[in-house]
């Protein structure tokens, strides 16, 4: 019982610490005035495709960086420098997900006064990231269509922390059998204000407002 109740006074502890951090990030992104976003949506869902999509469009007058979560490997970091993005790889070993001290120390690294939006991709999961304030302004869930269009019914809480979300890979609409009536029926029945943006990275269909959506996030950062 005693063993019990330190653990919990100490899980307690931890969560208040990561809250103070996850506050000065949130403080630190608001003096730079640097729109910060939490991607968040399954392994292979299209994040990175997602702000690769984004990288040739947000437009000469925003400065884009990136920091990348995985657990292993600098893939996905160098698929973004290879089209010139400035990025930042964090690998979190056996963590789910990444942590507001994770984001801290890349912050340190990363030019702000250089930067208008700065997109964190966190670690592929649909369920974890979902859980912890990074210091972001708003998250976004990102979905796609071969997993499924189940998923606002079995993880409803990505849902309801985000303030978009994106439905990739459009173009495997038919192939999969995806239903769109179900995935919106589903998805006003968690979030009816959730505004919901349609993209194939593919096709490059969808990224257009996908990218005006970012811009939007710039602008109200800056006023
Ligand atoms: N058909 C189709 N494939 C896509 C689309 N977007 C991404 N893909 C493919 O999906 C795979 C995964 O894309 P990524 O962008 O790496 O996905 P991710 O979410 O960043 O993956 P992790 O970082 O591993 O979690 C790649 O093979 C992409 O080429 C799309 O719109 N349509
Ligand atoms: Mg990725």
């Amino acid at each position: 019982m005693i063993k019990n109740a330190v653990r919990i006074k100490m899980k307690e502890e931890v969560l208040r610490s990561e809250k103070k951090i996850a506050a000065a990030n949130r403080r630190r992104l608001r003096r730079a005035a640097v729109a910060g976003l939490n991607i968040i949506g399954s392994p292979g869902a299209g994040k990175t495709s997602l702000i690769e999509a984004v990288a040739g469009r947000i437009g000469k007058g925003v400065g884009l960086g990136v920091i990348e979560g995985d657990l292993a490997s600098d893939l996905d970091l160098r698929r973004l420098n290879a089209i010139g993005v400035r990025a930042l790889q964090i690998n979190t070993g056996r963590g789910c997900h990444l942590s507001p001290a994770m984001v801290a120390s890349a912050l340190e690294e990363m030019p702000l006064e250089e930067i208008d939006l700065l997109l964190i991709e966190n670690v592929g999961n649909l369920v974890c990231p979902a859980n912890f304030d990074l210091g972001e302004d708003a998250k976004v869930a990102v979905c796609s269509v071969p997993e499924g269009d189940d998923k606002p019914a079995k993880y409803p809480l990505l849902f309801l922390e985000a303030a978009v979300a994106v439905l990739n890979k459009t173009d495997l609409i038919a192939a999969c059998g995806f239903s769109r009536r179900r995935f919106y029926r589903e998805l006003k029945s968690v979030n009816p204000e959730l505004p919901v943006i349609e993209v194939s990275c593919r096709s490059g269909k969808g990224a257009v407002s996908w990218a005006r959506w970012l811009r939007n996030r710039v602008k109200e950062k800056r006023i």
